[in-house]
């Protein structure tokens, strides 16, 4: 088994980990150091889409060069990598769906729910064009309910989200490509009937094919998923919080909540909060809510809920030995929990008709029983604390403080206090004199086969000493909040311009400074980040492909954050990955998405003026990244 210290930076996850071996617990890095790599696999040359196979494909020539029915390696990888965009996808459309619903059953006072953010409600009904005059909340949300539904529903046209939040040129060029969906469902159902064995069969249609898919994601669940949450739960203001295993409490009742949906996660919170009492009962001194993964986001960007821990290391606050429950919904929740758990008094508590685990609790949410629901699973954490052995319990200590928040919203505001008639004036100033070289989204997962943290964070202070202004979510902004990049401290790390401004902007609203990387939310918020690049597009009067901006994903794990990268692609922003995107089968599908080969004749450089970059290395990928932002400076006729 390998170091400890090389399978994580946070020297908590460590500890834990060094725990997890003495008592015989396997997790998920000593799961990844013991896996092998198939070949095929990793290189994206397996196809199993019908019994005929699997068909692989070897490389340099040797043997088989089609799979039985004829299908190359070309399209065989292209195939591949459309369906683990379909399934990126379709994670985010239905994580958007359930909200939409959501707000029709609060609109028709059928969910205990009260909507938050009635102006965003407002702005929202009328960019979709409807009529908001003399119409009271509940009409207006059951009308924009509806519109969003639409977008699963429609048969004609443009989805309605993407018309709403589309940056114009954009949009323009998805047109002129006829890659422009009509609505979720129908383009998820057409990728799996494109994908089946018989169908689509050129791989450069493939791909296109997940461009779409890339703007149903970017669309019909980013945006609609932030934008709804927004309205539902509010819109996220300036926040400090608390980061590390540290967070977890042994005098209190410890409840994690990991997943997705908020839905969920706001519930529990409101009825830890109304339960301190029968907690107080159990011997606790209260009930402690921590997160997990992006509901942690949730919870931290609106309520400053303290986050334990990010992707990779979710199975260790179970070992910790005090935590009395981890609550789950969807998505990036490990099966693995519930094997640490049954070591442990923890009860794992899924909460969705299909997405369990075997050996778990379940407690069905549904937002018609929100109350019930969240009251039983917090009750059953009370419960637990009694159950617990003392002699296993074992926290590890530290904690870092952090800022989280920034919604566009509240970016925008902390500039008019710089400029309140122009508060993108001195943003754009700055980038346009070189204080600001560009900015970068650092985004997505951590991954058990990475040493966690450490490409998250090598990859921001490369950048942040280079001037660039880092925008973070999903659990690479856990990485960066974990190792005081999300507080003003972290400014020791970056280049004098890039302080000075913070600091002036900071200073101008009451803090000492801004942190160097501004936490913008769970990963369905990188549609904040697309919401913050349109702005300043339209500011400028260009299109996003012009600005001098890229996104990174160093520590990559899930095909959601493949299906990000191929919207913020699609948007002309350069993505980089860490991990390999298991495509490398294929020097077509490499080419035209890597755009590496010079006079290529068809790629996303080419179409839509991004591309993706895949390098393991997080200071040879920032120099990478800070050399296309110097291009695309050029291009602009800035220095
Ligand atoms: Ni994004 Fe959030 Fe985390 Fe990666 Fe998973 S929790 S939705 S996919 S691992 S950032
Ligand atoms: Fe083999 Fe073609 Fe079937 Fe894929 S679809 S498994 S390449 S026969």
């Amino acid at each position: 088994l390998r170091d400890v210290k090389d399978l994580s930076m946070d020297t908590g996850v460590q500890q834990m980990l060094v725990k997890a071996r003495n008592e015989g617990i396997d997790t998920a890095f000593d799961r990844a150091s013991k896996m092998t790599r198939c070949g095929f696999g990793s290189t994206g040359v397996c196809c199993k889409h019908c019994l005929e196979g699997p068909c692989r494909i070897a490389p340099g020539g040797k043997g088989p060069q089609a799979g039985i029915c004829g299908s190359n390696v070309d399209t065989i990888v292209a195939r591949n990598f459309l369906v683990n965009i379909t399934e990126g996808a379709a994670s985010h459309a239905e994580h958007a769906r359930e909200v939409a619903h959501a707000i029709l059953e609060v609109a028709e006072g059928k969910a205990p729910y009260t909507i938050q953010d009635e102006e965003k409600l407002k702005s929202i009904a009328e960019g979709l064009g409807l009529v908001t005059e003399g119409k009271n909340i509940n009409q207006l949300a059951r009308e924009v309910a509806h519109k969003a539904l639409e977008d699963f529903q429609k048969q004609h046209g443009t989805m309605n989200w993407l018309k709403l939040r589309g940056q114009a040129k954009s949009i323009e060029n998805w047109e002129k490509l006829g890659l422009l969906p009509v609505n979720a469902h129908l383009e998820i159902a057409k990728a799996m009937a494109r994908t089946v064995m018989g169908g689509d069969a050129d791989p450069a249609n493939l791909l296109l094919g997940a461009v779409t898919m890339g703007l149903v994601d970017g669309f019909a669940g980013l945006h609609m998923s932030t934008d709804l949450q927004d309205v539902l739960f509010g819109t996220p203001r300036a926040v400090k919080a608390k980061y590390r295993l540290g967070v977890i409490r042994e005098e209190m009742v410890n409840l994690s909540v990991h997943g997705h949906i908020p839905l969920l996660a706001e519930k529990v919170v409101e009825w830890a909060g109304k339960l301190t009492d029968k907690a107080k009962e159990a011997g606790a001194q209260g009930i402690n809510v921590v997160g997990v993964c992006c509901s942690g986001n949730e919870l931290l960007m609106r309520k400053g809920v303290p986050v334990a821990t990010n992707y990779a290391s979710q199975e260790m606050p179970i070992l910790t030995g005090a935590l009395e429950a981890m609550v789950v919904d969807i998505q990036c929740i490990m099966p693995g929990i519930q094997t640490v758990a049954s070591c442990y008094h923890t009860e794992i508590i899924t909460t969705l008709p299909y997405a369990k685990i075997a050996g778990a609790t379940h407690v069905e949410f549904t937002t018609e029983r929100a109350d019930e629901a969240a009251r039983e699973i917090v009750m059953r954490a009370i419960n637990n604390f009694k159950k617990r052995d003392p002699k296993k319990i074992n926290i590890p200590q530290e904690v870092t403080e952090a800022y989280a928040g920034f919604s566009v919203e509240q970016i925008v505001e902390a500039l008019k206090a710089v400029n309140a008639v122009d508060p993108l004036k001195p943003l754009v100033e700055a980038i346009a004199n070189g204080e600001i070289l560009g900015a970068v989204a650092l985004v997505g997962c951590t991954n058990p086969r990475v040493k966690q943290d450490s490409g998250n964070v090598a990859l921001v202070k490369e950048l942040i000493k280079n001037n660039v202004l880092v925008v973070a979510t999903g659990c690479a902004a856990h990485s960066l909040g974990k190792f005081g990049l999300l507080s003003p401290d972290g400014l020791k790390y970056a280049g004098d311009s890039l302080r000075n401004i913070l600091t002036v902007i900071g200073q101008a609203n009451g803090l000492p400074a801004l942190p160097p990387a501004l936490h913008m939310g769970s990963c369905v918020d990188n549609s904040r980040v697309a919401d913050l690049l349109t702005a300043l597009a339209n500011y400028l009067g260009v299109a996003i492909k012009d600005l001098p901006v890229a996104g990174s994903c160093p520590e990559t794990h899930h095909p959601k954050a493949l299906s990000i990268g191929t919207f913020f692609i699609a948007n002309g922003v350069d993505v980089h990955v860490g991990v390999d995107p298991q495509v490398s089968g294929s020097a077509l599908v490499v080419n035209v998405l890597t755009s590496d080969k010079e006079n290529f004749p068809v790629t996303t450089d080419g179409l839509f003026g991004g591309k993706l970059i895949y390098e393991e290395d997080p200071v040879k990928a920032a120099e990478i990244i800070l050399n296309r932002i110097k291009m695309k400076r050029q291009a602009l006729g800035l220095n």
